[in-house]
């Protein structure tokens, strides 16, 4: 049974504790802390682990195996070095850390420990349906890929949302995505702006983003973080011979008063449920086993802070803006690290 100890018992947190406790096998949460000390006790008491005061008593607890960081970006560095320092497997929500630097040391202490230890939440990679799209690319059925267009919509974003987060916390996720679905780097980026809508407030809302693949696929992404009408996740690959794309929304269809409907998920946690489910378990499942993390590495974690950053850059100049990897370790080097 592997012990693990959460940090950060906000929403994700519980949500990845309710599905560690009630749905994966092999697996026990036995530490959590957050800085909100209430929140912390009131989960770990419901779930009979271990509340500490500060994450870094989660790392250092003898009654735990690995590591699930779920508490916010900022703080993701001094929890995944504490894990690192420990020799514990960490598992941290995205991003891996909120600048290239704090990446670049996290990079630098698990090459100096000499194995992963990192995975990070990017957990399209685990959903069904992106995992049937990259089967039907690498298969041939469409032929050699010459765009994608995808959109990113959120039926609405919390009060502390800043307009760059539409880059760094929500189309990092196609960053991620579309690096492991096209198995290449992005080379460039810009960023589009069309009309505000009115619904975003004093965000930039929506934007229209476009990453060059370092094989000359071209990628664009609309985000649209107060669309209201739920969340919508849409992804087309264009090939020679075809296309493929992500299918319906929803499993169900509503027939009723001369009208069909499928309902549209609220949010991440229903669209993505059973993508977090797989993403822990074959983590679980790895590190019970004795192996390395599979997922997403420190690695992707780095090269979504770059894109980030570049696509940051992108939006306040209005200019193409390329992006610059250091080297990668070897470490890494191998397919799907
Ligand atoms: P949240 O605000 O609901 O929860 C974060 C929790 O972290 C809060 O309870 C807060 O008190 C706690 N916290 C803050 N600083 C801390 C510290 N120094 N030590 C311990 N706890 C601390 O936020 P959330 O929506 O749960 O997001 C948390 C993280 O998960 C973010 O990095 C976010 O980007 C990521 N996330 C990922 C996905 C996904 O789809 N993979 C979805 C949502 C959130
Ligand atoms: C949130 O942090 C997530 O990671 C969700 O998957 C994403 O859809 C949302 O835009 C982010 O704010």
């Amino acid at each position: 049974m592997l012990k693990v100890g959460v940090i950060g018992t906000g929403m994700i947190g519980q949500d990845h504790i309710r599905r560690l406790t009630t749905v994966l096998n092999g697996v026990t949460v036995t530490a959590v802390a957050d800085v909100d000390t209430a929140v912390a006790a009131d989960v770990g008491g419901r779930i009979g682990a271990a509340v500490h005061a500060r994450g870094e008593e989660v790392v250092a607890d003898p009654d735990v195996d690995a590591v699930l960081v779920c508490s916010w970006g900022p703080t993701h560095e001094q929890y995944v070095l504490a894990a690192i320092a420990a020799g514990k497997p960490v598992f941290c929500e995205k991003p891996l850390a909120t600048t290239q630097e704090a990446c670049l040391r996290i990079l630098e202490a698990e090459v100096a420990h000499g194995s992963r230890l990192v995975q990070v939440g990017y957990m399209r990679r685990f959903d069904f349906a992106y995992r049937q799209l990259k089967m039907a690319l690498d298969a041939g059925e469409i032929g050699t890929p010459l765009m994608m267009h995808c959109a990113h919509r959120n039926a609405s974003v919390p009060g502390f949302y800043q307009k760059e987060m539409a880059i760094t916390d929500t189309a990092v996720h196609e960053i991620d995505m579309v690096r492991w679905m096209f198995g290449t780097e992005i080379a460039a980026v810009r960023v589009l702006v069309p009309r505000r809508s009115r619904h975003g407030g004093d965000l930039q809302d929506p934007l229209l983003l476009i990453f060059e693949m370092a094989d000359g696929v071209l990628v664009d992404v609309e985000t649209s973080v107060n669309i209201r009408y739920g969340y919508d996740i849409r992804g087309e690959i264009v090939g020679e011979d075809g296309t493929a794309s992500l299918g319906s929304l929803s499993p169900l269809a509503v027939r009723r008063e001369g009208r069909v409907g499928n309902p549209v998920p609220a949010d991440w946690r229903e669209r993505f449920l059973q993508a977090y489910d797989v993403e822990l378990q074959e983590w679980v499942h790895q590190l019970a086993g004795g192996g390395q993390p599979l997922g997403p590495s420190a690695w992707d974690g780095y090269a979504a802070a770059v894109v980030s950053d570049a696509g940051v850059a992108a939006l306040r100049t209005g200019n193409r803006v390329e992006v610059a990897l250091v080297d990668q370790p070897k470490l890494y080097a191998e397919a799907g690290r």
